[in-house]
């Protein structure tokens, strides 16, 4: 977990979910950054937390509402920064990659 703000504290080959809408463009907020799926974003303190996404990984990105992958979901492409969709505002609870 790491504090700052835009695209560019995303580093190459990870997943940035960021406490706030537009990559936290307002005032530098949380970010939290992975390589890997998480199942519990509770154990990073990211739970109901995510406002916007950048993905910079391999594979697209799904969030889901609840834990251990289930309940709504939405996906993020290979290389997009965007807000999540307003009913997803706060509501990501778990992550995975789409791996074909
Ligand atoms: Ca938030």
């Amino acid at each position: 977990m790491i504090f700052g703000e835009g695209a560019n504290a995303c580093r190459g080959g990870r997943v940035c979910l960021y406490e706030n809408f537009t990559l936290n463009e307002r005032a530098p907020a949380r970010i939290l950054m992975t390589t890997q799926k998480i199942d519990w974003l509770g154990d990073y303190g990211f739970n109901d937390v995510t406002g916007s996404v950048c993905n910079f990984a391999n594979y697209p990105v799904i969030l889901y509402k609840d834990a251990t992958y289930h309940g709504e979901s939405v996906v993020f492409a290979v290389d997009e920064c965007n807000d999540v969709p307003i009913s997803f505002n706060d509501e990501a609870a778990s992550l995975q990659f789409l791996i074909r």
